[in-house]
């Protein structure tokens, strides 16, 4: 069984957001065009508290994408994005939900951030998103959405490391900076994930 990971289609992440990555409204389409080719689609969104300590607001004289530690982790500072109930937090309008059977938030504790979908940065608590792939007999999952070098790659990487096949839809990303994408995906290729253009889902049953 195959899973389609939606990852954090969410306003702020979108051009004119508060966080926006370059051209993430380009894979809107494709996104929706990909979800009737796997057995099971799931959604995530990022859903921070206001304060969150990721905010670059909250640590006083620290500038937004400051590299700073916070307890015990390395931690980018980040302006105020993805605030639970905000419009910035609202998954993209175009994103098709019909056959999103789940939605995982995350980034949720005030005091630790998470880009992957399976655990927080710390590998402290987990979501509970791989035993629910597992209880639907999900095997291989595929990943796209926003941003490539955070969200989807610490996804990809905890479902690899959870025991899954993992393809990365490249062309089904965009992401923040082009040296930590080609980083994200050489260290993805190094664990085992597969690189894969969205062509090649489509264009079978
Ligand atoms: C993300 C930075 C901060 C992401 C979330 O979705 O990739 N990036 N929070
Ligand atoms: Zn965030």
């Amino acid at each position: 069984m195959t899973a389609l990971l939606l990852i954090d289609v969410q306003l702020d992440f979108l051009p004119g957001g508060a966080l926006a990555v370059p051209e993430g409204d380009a894979i809107l389409q494709m996104l929706n065009d990909l979800q009737p080719h796997f057995d099971l689609v799931v959604a995530t969104q990022d859903w921070h508290p206001a304060g969150h300590r990721s905010f670059a607001s909250t640590h006083p004289g620290q500038a937004v994408f400051a590299d700073i530690e916070w307890q015990g982790l390395p931690q980018r500072l980040w302006p105020d994005h993805c605030v639970q109930g905000s419009p910035g937090a609202a998954l993209h309008p175009a994103l098709n939900l019909n056959r999103v059977e789940a939605i995982f938030r995350k980034g949720i504790a005030p005091d630790i951030d998470s880009y992957s979908a399976f655990f927080d940065n710390g590998h402290r608590r987990s979501t509970g998103l791989a035993a629910y792939l597992r209880g639907r007999g999900v095997t291989h999952v595929f990943v796209a959405g926003l941003a490539a070098d955070y969200c989807v790659y610490f996804t990809a990487k905890d479902a690899l490391q959870e025991g899954f096949a993992v393809t990365v839809l490249e062309d089904a990303t965009r992401g923040i900076a082009p040296d930590s994408i080609a980083a994200a995906w050489a260290d993805l290729r190094a664990q085992g994930a597969q690189l894969a253009s969205s062509h090649t889902v489509l264009s079978t049953g």
